[in-house]
């Protein structure tokens, strides 16, 4: 865009009220949300078809971690009552269907430009709106919704030789949309994280040979995935607005299938904690680690817990050597929890092998496989599932710059900093769907993301009634929300461990907390705020 307002692409800028950059589970409620709210608004998305995280993630054995009664819009009763979901967890083909079929019954993709990739972002200061340049055009707005995903953005570690590999390579993350034949083939993992133990079983069940390169083993839990039993989804139709309304209420915004124990777990017998821990290991799921109330507060207290999955994995893993390579021996939760189907007991199959990254890391990556202290393990093809940039890492690529051209990156040097994860102090009139400093991943997303719609178009018809132009945090309320989440994060044991919640899997990353612990506090200060004339914001 030149400075006279004609676009370098010879087209005329497209002008709206508010632009929305994705078209995932946020983008597409944003829309709908404002659509009705009697605004003009266009959503840009770089992928061919709506669904974000469930568009690009088609791994073998994608599947929600998130029980498929509760991963789902709240927004329209008629909408909960007619989708009928299939299994305890969805399947990633399964949740893209769903996203597909809201799409198509709120009439939401002629608004939506797909295969459009933002390149640049600007604030003009002189007509208080944004300018959003994409491969495809520019994007004129007052206000603008980051609907960009929390890991949306691939890490794809450096390794010598990688481009010289002579089979297929994969991100999960990025996978191919026909899907991948590993049958008969002999295939590497890097990587284990929640992606890959998923992954594994299902491609250890496809391919002739698979080597999985760990360098950090991973607790996991049983997710106990089973057909959707008819009566019990009856059961949550039948009471939903409860059940929603209780949700609401919990930490991570679930509901879970045990009531959270509110005891300490240090204090607890030994004959007490086994018997609630083999519970809940059969029960399946997250409800595992609601077992006792400082399970993710307390050192000692999460030590037994580790303890007890540290047992489950020795009896799982037949051979001791392979069993003592899997066992973590960090804070248990403190990366995300991982939920699994036969992931450990994959590995007393013949044919997965497990190497140890850990000490040595990969050397480098020949025509012919990976090189590990100087020993080559031959593959057919190479599946990263070396995980993302999280949080930060798109909202970055897209080289915003606020007033007075100054730029987020340069902003965020030292770490994210936002005000309730909903806006960042001199980037007016920008909005993050959960973004650094909300709850997000910590949380059921879809909640999340309902929340933060809700509050954004709340404020957006508030400013429209006052006649404000810009809306933007105050400086001092975004360094006060900064200390807050990181005052937050520090009575817990998250920081306690190299996770992606930190951007310690990143190089060169700032360490920093990322997300804020705790959903309930959170909504009522974001509630609080709204209320209060959005203290911490300038309108003007
Ligand atoms: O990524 P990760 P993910 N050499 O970052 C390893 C969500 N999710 O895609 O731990 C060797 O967790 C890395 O090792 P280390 C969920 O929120 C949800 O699995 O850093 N290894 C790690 O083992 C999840 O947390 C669902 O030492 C390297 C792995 O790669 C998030 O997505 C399903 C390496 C990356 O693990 C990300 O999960 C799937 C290197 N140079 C994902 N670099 C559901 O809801 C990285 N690694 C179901």
């Amino acid at each position: 865009m030149s400075s006279d307002g004609v676009d370098l692409n010879g087209a005329e800028p497209s002008v709206h009220d508010v632009v929305v950059v994705g078209a995932g589970f946020a983008g597409m409620y944003m829309l709908h949300k404002l659509r009705g709210l009697g605004f003009d608004v266009a959503v840009v998305e770089r992928a061919s078809g709506v669904g974000g995280t469930w568009y690009w993630n088609r791994y073998p054995g994608a599947r929600c971690d998130v029980e498929s009664m509760q991963y789902s819009y709240s927004f329209d009763p008629e909408l909960e009552q007619e989708w009928e979901w299939s299994e305890r967890y969805s399947g990633q083909p399964e949740i893209l269907r769903y996203a597909n079929h809201v799409a198509d019954r709120y009439d939401l993709r002629r608004d939506i430009r797909f295969e459009t990739t933002v390149t640049q972002v600007d604030w003009d200061d002189a007509d208080n709106q944004w300018r959003l340049q994409t491969d495809r055009g520019t994007y004129l707005a007052r206000f603008m919704v980051m609907a960009t995903g929390c890991l949306s953005t691939a890490n794809v570690p450096h390794f010598d030789g990688a481009e010289t590999f002579e089979g297929p390579t994969y991100h999960t993350g990025r996978w191919p949309h026909e899907g991948v034949d590993f049958s008969g083939l002999s295939v590497g993992v890097i990587g284990t994280g929640s992606s890959a133990i998923q992954a594994i079983p299902v491609i250890a069940d496809e391919c002739l040979e698979l080597t999985v390169f760990q360098r950090t083993p991973n607790y996991s839990v049983p997710a106990r995935n089973e057909p959707l039993d008819a009566s019990d989804q009856a059961d949550w139709k039948a009471n939903y607005r409860e059940r929603r309304a209780r949700m609401l209420t919990q930490q991570a915004a679930m509901v879970q299938r045990l009531p959270d124990g509110e005891d300490l777990a240090k204090e607890a017998s030994a004959t007490e904690f086994d018997e609630r821990m083999q519970e809940r290991w059969d029960v399946g799921g997250f409800t595992f680690y609601r077992a006792y109330s400082d399970i993710g507060l307390d050192a000692e207290s999460n030590g037994r817990v580790a303890e007890f999955v540290r047992g489950k994995i020795a009896g799982i893993v037949d051979d001791p050597e392979t069993a003592a390579k899997l066992t973590p021996h960090n804070t248990i939760a403190c990366k995300r929890p991982c939920l699994d189907t036969n992931y450990y007991e994959t590995f007393n199959l013949s044919h997965v092998h497990l190497v140890d990254v850990s000490e040595t890391p990969i050397d480098r990556i020949s025509a012919a496989g990976v090189v590990v202290d100087g020993q080559e393990y031959p593959v057919d093809a190479l599946v990263y599932a070396t995980g993302f940039d999280a949080m930060t890492g798109t909202l970055l690529r897209m080289n915003v710059t606020g007033r007075e051209g100054a730029r987020l990156a340069d902003h965020w040097d030292a770490g994210p900093r936002t005000y309730l994860g909903l806006g960042v102090a001199g980037f007016p009139n920008m909005f993050t769907v959960s973004g650094p400093g909300s709850p997000s991943v910590l949380t059921n997303m879809i909640p999340s993301i309902e929340q933060h719609v809700d509050w954004i178009a709340r404020c957006l018809v508030d400013l429209r009634e006052r006649g404000a132009a810009t809306i933007e945090p105050e400086a001092d309320a975004e360094a006060y929300w900064v200390d807050y989440v990181n005052a937050v994060a520090n009575l817990t044991l998250f920081p306690t461990c190299n996770s992606w919640y930190l951007g310690a899997n990143i190089p060169g990353k700032t360490r920093v907390f990322m997300p804020l612990p705790g959903f309930p506090p959170y909504v009522e200060i974001c509630e609080d705020v709204a209320s209060d004339n959005y203290r911490g914001f300038a309108l003007a």
